[in-house]
């Protein structure tokens, strides 16, 4: 091989390409193995671009420079790594855009609305059900512009999604509302957020009450935030101290209650909690969901706090969340409207009362 390729750049010069290599045995009498012979193609015409990093004049070479026929063969080694790596990259993209079992005949805009939607996390399912429901209406024939086509989809997406609206108070009753959810996701966050902003914005009477009595620090940030806002804030570790904080409070005209995280493969805590927000007499429980978590953890934590009976679902962390597509089957599957979504860590203004329209659009990214 050495003495093959010190001839291909004998002849071809060193920028010489080498295209393929074998090695040919010849047959002696047809069966007996013959002498072994090296095949080599190469040709100065094809430009394969090295991916060596040009050294500058001004750079000295540090290390002590290999002999000239290492360098060649490192040289050829990595311009065919390099030709490996592109075509591992053609393969991959092929793959992906071969996502299409079940594409039928559709036509290249909507394979192409189909791996945009994929693009954005909707599931492959979601995604194919989605452009077929568009393709079929008679009412886009015709349609192949890909910005019109998107919008169909995102109205869709906006029928599809239960909207349950804000927490609503009601002159003259204490309403209470409760924050249930997976530890981290923002609870505590959503609920100075809401507090700050019917206490402040709205001049409404707000209380808070907080369960969290596992951490320490966790009742502490919401004195924290109780003190900032000033509310009255308790802290209730039984039942019987709900039931009665409950009634002592209820001249407000909103209770916001503060829950501690559960996993939601914590079966007895989860039970806890329903006992507690019983005792409440909650009139609205908002499931918080980290809108990052993927498509199937949040259908799994939809479906274990399920037994405390959530009315509503409030999607946090949008800022966060590279794309949105995730959340579709939870909205679509669990029939559980969504009351508001948090989109950064500042309060109190990173809330917004849920809105389909606004959901569907920040789910394809169109802004
Ligand atoms: N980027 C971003 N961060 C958020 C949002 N909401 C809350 N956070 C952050 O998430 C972290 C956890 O928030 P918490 O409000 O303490 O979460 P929690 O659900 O009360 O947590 P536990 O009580 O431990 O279950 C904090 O750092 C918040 O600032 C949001 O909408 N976007
Ligand atoms: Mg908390």
């Amino acid at each position: 091989m050495h003495e093959a390729l010190a001839q291909v750049r004998r002849d071809l010069g060193p920028e010489a390409a080498v295209l393929h290599t074998r090695e040919v045995r010849d047959r002696w009498l047809g069966v007996l193995p013959g002498r072994r012979r090296i095949e080599v193609t190469a040709s100065r015409e094809v430009n394969v671009p090295s991916r060596l990093r040009q050294r500058t004049p001004a750079e000295p070479a540090l290390r002590p420079q290999p002999t000239a026929q290492a360098a060649d063969e490192t040289k050829l080694s990595r311009q065919v790594q390099g030709q490996l790596s592109t075509l591992q990259a053609m393969m991959k993209d092929l793959c992906r855009r071969s996502k299409d079992r079940g594409r039928g005949d559709w036509p290249e805009e909507y394979f192409r609305l189909f791996t945009d939607l994929l693009d954005v996390d909707v599931g492959e399912d979601v995604a194919r059900e989605l452009v077929e429901r568009v393709r079929i209406d008679p009412s886009n024939e015709g349609l192949c512009d890909p910005m019109m086509l998107k919008a169909r989809v995102a109205g869709l997406i906006e029928d599809d999604v239960p909207i349950a609206g804000p927490i609503r108070i009601t002159p003259g009753r204490c309403r209470l509302a409760a924050l249930v959810g997976p530890t981290g996701v923002g609870k505590t966050t959503t609920i100075a957020k809401l507090a700050a902003n019917f206490r402040l914005k709205e001049k409404r009477r707000v209380g808070l009450i907080t369960v969290d009595t596992y951490r320490i620090a966790a009742v502490e940030q919401l004195r924290t935030y109780a003190d900032i806002i000033d509310l009255p804030m308790h802290v209730v570790s039984t039942q019987r101290e709900m039931r009665e904080t409950v009634k002592r409070m209820d001249h407000l005209d909103l209770i916001l209650l503060d829950t501690a995280g559960r996993s939601p493969k914590d079966e007895i805590r989860i039970q806890e909690l329903k006992m507690f927000l019983n005792d409440a007499r909650a009139d609205e429980v908002h499931l918080v969901l980290s809108s990052g978590s993927g498509a199937r953890t949040l259908e799994q934590a939809a479906e274990q706090f399920a037994v405390v009976g959530p009315t509503s679902l409030i999607l946090t962390k949008l800022d966060e969340s590279g794309g949105l597509g995730n959340v579709l089957p939870l909205l679509r599957n669990r029939g559980l409207p969504l009351s508001y979504l948090t989109d950064g860590q500042n309060v109190p203004d990173d809330i917004q009362t849920a809105d389909a329209h606004r959901l569907a659009r920040m789910i394809l990214q169109f802004d």
